[in-house]
């Protein structure tokens, strides 16, 4: 059989620790992006230091031994493991004739593959051009052309509008930014008149958020298939890669009792993700901020699994969503040796694959999102058609009885809705 799959490139990775806790996993997570980035990770290296070497990253003997080691296992890329300087970079790649990747490139190039939507592609052009700017000096431009990318893609700089970086200048790509930049508030617009439509709905709204791969989108799937009749057309892409899901899918779902939420599932979270992904990717999170309830959906099989849920949380904090009530949903339980569903508080043990656990699951949410519900008995003039419609496009009908005075409902409402019809209470 013939092999299409490109070469892949031999990578080595290198990070500098700070005393920090958290670097082995850093390391983790860098080796796991080289891989969705399609390099083959041979070989990893670091540095206990107090500081980054302003000039280089690394102290210049440690960057002899990577050049060294990486020589020894034939690697191409050096990939590192935070954001660096061009500085940093130009002297890394002359001093070890090595290609070099910094983390946010890394990051940018895997979410430029995998962007499919108008608004996605945008989302990332800017954070990439953002990133680039600073980069840029006309008398770099060969080396910087010589750069390209470390993947096995082709060129980070070259992708995109086709240009080559050389044909760019800081004014040409100031006004990239600016026009992405107008683009993205139009799209942004109309996504925020969808947004509007959907509160004015009155359903609850509720978003899966959390670490790239925890299940989120399984988890989306899974409700749907488990309380949607049109299951197979609303599914949303589920994989097991990391940012599979880059777009915000919306949903509506109906559980038992006309009991139904919006459901949104969004992009995944990684470790120091790059600031400006974070700023481009906003209007795609704005879901998880407008939401009444969050579902943190955490990879309980993973041995990463607290720095994942502390990742996810700073996250959240630099979106600045931090009212949102929110449940913890431990997700994979199949792949632990715990007993599953259970419920404890605001957590969930579960597997998204077992419709035993969805069904809890689903209970947890009611329970959660319609506690400020209330069964209310309303008569309505059999004239008000208007008002008995609404109740039941957005209200949960559980009983209805055309009588002589009037049609008798009762209704379980949202507390703005029990607002909307105070008046016409009896
Ligand atoms: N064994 C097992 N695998 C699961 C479970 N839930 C999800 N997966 C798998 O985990 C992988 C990632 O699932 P996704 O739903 O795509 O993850 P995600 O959170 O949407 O990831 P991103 O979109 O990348 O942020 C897929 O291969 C799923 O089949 C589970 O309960 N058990
Ligand atoms: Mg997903």
């Amino acid at each position: 059989m013939i092999d299409n799959q490109p070469k892949k490139i031999k990578a080595f990775i290198a990070g500098v620790n700070l005393n920090d806790p958290n670097f082995d996993y850093y390391m983790t997570e860098l080796r796991e992006l080289a891989l969705a980035n399609n390099l083959d990770v041979v070989g990893q290296a670091s540095q206990k230091a107090e500081n980054i070497v302003a000039g280089t990253y690394f102290g210049v003997g440690k960057l002899n031994q990577i050049k060294n080691m990486a020589r020894e296992l034939h690697a191409k890329t050096l990939v590192i493991n935070d954001e660096l300087s061009p500085t940093q970079i130009r002297n890394i790649e002359s001093m070890t004739k090595l290609k070099v990747l910094d983390r946010t490139e890394l990051i940018l190039e895997i979410f430029s593959n995998r962007a499919r939507s108008r608004q996605a592609k945008l989302q990332v052009q800017l954070a990439r051009l953002q990133y680039e700017l600073p980069r840029l000096h006309p008398s770099e431009n060969n080396l910087d052309q010589q750069r390209g990318s470390g993947g096995a893609s082709g060129g980070f700089a070259n992708r995109g509008s086709g240009e080559t970086k050389l044909e760019l200048n800081r004014r040409t790509i100031g006004k990239q930014i600016s026009a992405i930049k107008k683009e993205l508030k139009d799209i942004s617009k109309q996504e925020e008149i969808k947004s509007a439509r959907r509160n004015n709905s009155r359903l609850p709204q509720v978003a899966l958020v959390g670490y790239t791969n925890a299940g989120k989108s399984t988890t989306m799937n899974e409700l749907l298939n488990v309380f949607s009749e049109e299951a197979s057309k609303k599914q949303v892409f589920e994989k097991n890669m990391l940012f599979a899901t880059l777009d915000t899918s919306v949903r509506r779902i109906d559980l038992k009792d006309d009991l139904s939420f919006i459901l949104s599932d969004t992009v995944g979270f990684i470790s120091k993700l790059p600031h400006n992904l974070i700023e481009s990717f906003k209007a795609t999170l704005q879901e998880a901020k407008d939401a009444d309830l969050i579902i943190n959906v955490v990879d309980a099989s993973d041995h990463n699994m607290v720095q994942m849920i502390k990742t996810t949380q700073k996250v959240l904090d630099e979106l600045k969503i931090t009212n949102v009530p929110m449940i913890t949903a431990y997700n994979k339980a199949d792949l632990t040796d715990r007993n599953y569903p259970q419920i404890e508080g605001n957590d969930i043990l579960y597997s998204a694959k077992d419709p035993e656990s969805i069904k809890q699951l689903a209970d947890l949410i009611v329970k959660k999102v319609f506690d400020n519900y209330e069964k209310v008995n309303l008569v309505l003039p059999l004239s008000d058609g208007k008002n008995l419609a609404y109740l039941h496009e957005y209200g949960q009908i559980l009983n209805e009885d055309f009588k002589d005075d009037g049609v008798h409902v009762t209704v379980r409402l949202s507390p703005k809705d029990l607002e909307k019809f105070k008046i016409k209470t009896v």
